[in-house]
Parts: C-alpha cells; sequence; structure tokens
C-alpha cells in the first residue's frame, strides 16, 4: 500500500473509472436479459472473468453475474450470449466434485471442479514428498474422486535403482492406488496411458518440475491450438495461464493442469474426516476403546493393532500423525 495520499482529482478519476466499469456490466448483463440461455464449461477462471467453452466448442469471454458463487475450472454453468466472443455466466450448476484448498486467510477456495480422476504426478527428482502425496489421496477420498499415482522419469534409473523406488510406493498399489510407471523422456509406456485418461475430467497434481506440463504436451497434440483459442478468448496473453485450465482430449475427456495446485494443502478437517481420507484407517474409525483415541500409547487401539498386524503401513500411519498433529481447529460438527 503507497503511503501517500492520493489527491482529490486523482480519487475523482479512479471514481470515474469505476462507475464507467460498472455501467459497462451493467449494459453487457441487460443485453444477456434477451439472448436465449445456454449450457457451457468453465475452461479458465482469470480474476473476475470466465473463459467459458459453448456446446459447439467456442469460446466465449464471460463475466459472471454476483452472488452466484464462485465458478472455476471445469464448472457446467448457465450464461447468455452478450457479443459475438462475449457473455455473461447467470448461474453455476451444481458441482460432482470439487478441490478445494484454504486460501491465505483458511478459507477453502476452489480450484477445479467436476473431476473424475486426481493424478498424482511423482518423479525420482524433485525428490517425492509422502507427505504431499498422503494429501492429495486424503483430498481425493474425501471428494470421493479415484486417484492414481503416476511415476515419471523412470529413463533416470537403472534397474536396481528402478526397483528400489518402486519397492518405496508399493504399498500404495497395495492400498488398490493404480501405480504406472513412465518416462516422457524415452515415451516409455505412453500408450495405454492415454487410454485411461478417455472419458475421464483428470486434474494433474504434484510437485513442481514432477512433469505435469510435459505430460499434457505429450497427451495434446494441439496444446499450442488449444492455449491460442484460450488466450484470443480471455484477452491475455499466450503464457498467462497460470491458473487451472481445462484441455480437451483427443480421444474424448478432459485434462486440468494445475501450476496453483503446487503448494496444495488440506482444509480445515478434523482428525476424524483425515482418518477417513485414509482408505486403510477409514474402517477402523471408532474401532478403538477409547471415542478420542490418538492412536499413540493406548490401550485397544485398533490402528495399532492392524499396524501390528501389517494392515497398515508405517509410513502411512506416521504420515497420517503428522498431518493430524498439523491440523486447524476441528470444525464444528454439523
Ligand atoms: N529425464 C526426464 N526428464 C523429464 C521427463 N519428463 C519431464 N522431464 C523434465 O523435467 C522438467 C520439469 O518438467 P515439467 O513438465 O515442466 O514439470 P511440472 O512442473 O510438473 O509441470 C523439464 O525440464 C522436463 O523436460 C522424463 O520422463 N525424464
Ligand atoms: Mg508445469
Ligand atoms: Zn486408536
Amino acid at each position: 500500500m503507497p503511503r501517500q495520499r492520493l489527491s482529490e482529482r486523482q480519487i475523482e478519476r479512479i471514481q470515474k473509472r469505476q462507475e464507467r466499469r460498472r455501467q459497462h456490466t451493467r449494459h453487457l448483463v441487460a443485453d444477456a436479459d434477451e439472448a436465449p440461455v445456454r449450457e457451457g464449461l468453465v475452461v479458465v477462471r482469470h480474476g473476475a472473468r470466465l473463459a467459458v467453452e459453448d456446446v459447439d466448442n467456442r469460446i466465449y469471454q464471460c463475466l459472471v453475474r454476483q452472488n452466484i458463487g464462485h465458478p472455476v475450472c471445469g464448472d457446467r454453468v448457465i450464461w447468455q450470449p452478450t457479443g459475438t466472443d462475449q457473455g455473461v455466466v447467470s448461474a453455476l450448476l451444481d458441482r460432482d466434485t470439487v478441490l478445494s484448498r484454504p486460501d491465505y486467510s483458511g478459507r477453502d477456495k476452489p480450484l477445479a471442479a467436476n473431476l473424475t480422476r486426481l493424478v498424482v504426478l511423482l518423479a525420482p527428482h524433485p525428490r517425492p514428498s509422502k507427505h504431499l502425496l498422503d494429501q492429495y489421496l486424503v483430498a481425493a477420498e474425501l471428494m470421493g474422486v479415484r486417484s492414481m499415482l503416476l511415476f515419471n522419469k523412470m529413463d533416470l534409473l537403472d534397474i536396481e535403482a528402478l526397483a528400489a523406488f518402486q519397492a518405496r510406493f508399493a504399498h500404495y498399489r497395495d492400498l488398490g492406488y493404480p501405480s504406472v510407471w513412465i518416462s516422457l523422456e524415452d515415451g516409455r509406456d505412453l500408450a495405454p496411458l492415454a487410454h485411461r485418461f478417455s472419458g475421464e475430467t483428470s486434474i494433474l497434481v504434484g510437485q513442481s518440475g514432477a512433469g505435469k506440463s510435459s505430460l499434457i504436451k505429450v497427451l495434446l497434440p494441439d496444446q499450442q491450438v488449444q492455449i491460442g483459442r484460450l488466450s484470443e478468448a480471455t484477452g491475455l496473453g499466450r503464457h498467462t495461464t497460470s491458473a487451472a485450465t481445462c484441455y480437451r482430449l483427443p480421444q474424448g475427456g478432459r485434462l486440468i493442469d494445475s501450476p496453483g495446485v503446487r503448494s496444495f494443502r488440506l482444509g480445515a478437517i478434523g482428525r476424524s474426516r483425515l482418518q477417513l481420507g485414509f482408505r486403510e484407517l477409514a474402517p477402523l474409525l471408532g474401532q478403538c476403546r477409547f471415542n478420542d483415541c490418538r492412536h499413540a500409547q493406548e490401550p485397544g487401539c485398533a490402528v495399532k493393532q492392524a499396524l501390528m498386524e501389517g494392515r497398515v503401513h508405517p509410513e502411512r500411519l506416521k504420515n497420517f500423525q503428522h498431518l493430524a498433529a498439523n491440523l486447524t481447529a476441528e470444525p464444528q460438527r454439523r
């Protein structure tokens, strides 16, 4: 914030500009009242503006009516055209799923909607963080979306290192998380991969440098065309797609690149919800002798029992405990 006081003339100028903007929006919204309503898909959100894809595949730059919520990439909306390439969004349709994360003030902010699959990218470099991996998996479990682990850059490992790396993550496959090992560099095992994405709306998440953008490039031969179409529609430059962006796959289905999810963390969930997000711990919820069992030293702990019997992997329990210790305050029960 600048310390300097604004002069009266400056204030007047700013007010005039704001009024012009309001008039402009009112004008657009009034025009929209005449036009027939249509359904569309939000491809990307830039500030207050949305790029909306119509049923005829055209992209429209849309403003959003007030008080309809916060449409994001992947949302289905009702909108009306106001010009050749412009429109106004008047309603946000119900979401099947939504991935959110807390903003700077701790409030949940939606990132992408109507996902059917969460794809976590991992690679030998950057060093994988299993805390981050488990947070993604918890988020997916809690929103009811299937997830998948995609291990990239296998070209960097020799046979022994590959075996060791696979062993480190074997318990995820045992938990039922599909795990796929690829190299975008040498094109290893890519063909069956494209198949897995067809008909799904998948979001790519993972540490920066794991290969998300590289994967998008490989799976979308016309990515540059799609980006061009988008930047035209949004009026923004070609390389400004820093928000979650929904691409169309040639074989059907959608792929969402999510630069913003790099620093993902779970929102204000309570301990029980966190436990429900660990699929092997979920059935043990309420099974301990004490209601408020922390699964530490308590007698009659179902989780410790499962750990001893090998039904729970020690590393997953460690990550659970770590995440549980760092939870924000338990939200009020409804
Ligand atoms: N050796 C190797 N490098 C890769 C592979 N896939 C991607 N990279 C490189 O890893 C770096 C980060 O990739 P990028 O797609 O930008 O990662 P993002 O941050 O997740 O989007 C780039 O320099 C890529 O060329 C791979 O399979 N093998
Ligand atoms: Mg990237
Ligand atoms: Zn317990």
